[in-house]
């Protein structure tokens, strides 16, 4: 079974979403198989940002990914890794379809309440970010 993993970013745990994200993340069939709160250093961050350092909006991205904690889900079903992305929808809330996670939660691009891991990136790398005892294949 494939998997993925899904943050929610400070701005979300800020406002009280995370279990109103998680519940609709399980109602849509994906079981949660990992689940961990933690707040990112700006080391961290930057690793795990890392390919996008030198982008203009980097510097704002660490220090709103470090503005607070996120909570950390490991996400598993078939084919979870593409339809988690279309689940959550485009960066930009303002472009997200009506009912996306993102259009629903999130108030700006930066601001846009969860990341999930891009299928054409290195997922098991930030798979294992959170969950380092994850033994993964894909
Ligand atoms: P996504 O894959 O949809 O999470 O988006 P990206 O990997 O392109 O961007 C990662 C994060 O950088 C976004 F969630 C928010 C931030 N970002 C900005 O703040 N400004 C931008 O113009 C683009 C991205």
């Amino acid at each position: 079974m494939e998997q993925t993993l899904l943050l929610i970013k400070p701005d979300a745990v800020r406002r009280h979403r995370i279990g109103e994200i998680l519940a609709r993340l399980e109602q849509a069939g994906f079981a949660i198989t990992g689940l961990v709160m933690r707040r990112l250093n700006r080391s961290q961050a930057e690793q795990f940002y890392a390919i996008h350092k030198g982008k203009e909006f980097f510097p704002s991205l660490v220090e709103f990914i470090t503005s607070g904690p996120v909570v950390a889900s490991r996400l598993e079903a078939e084919d979870v890794r593409s339809r988690v992305r279309q689940f959550i929808g485009p960066t930009d809330p303002a472009q997200a379809r009506p009912g996306t996670i993102r259009a629903v939660f999130g108030t700006s691009i930066r601001m846009n309440a969860v990341h999930a891991s891009n299928p054409e990136e290195d997922v098991e790398k930030e798979l294992s970010f959170f969950f380092p005892e994850s033994q993964q294949e894909s």
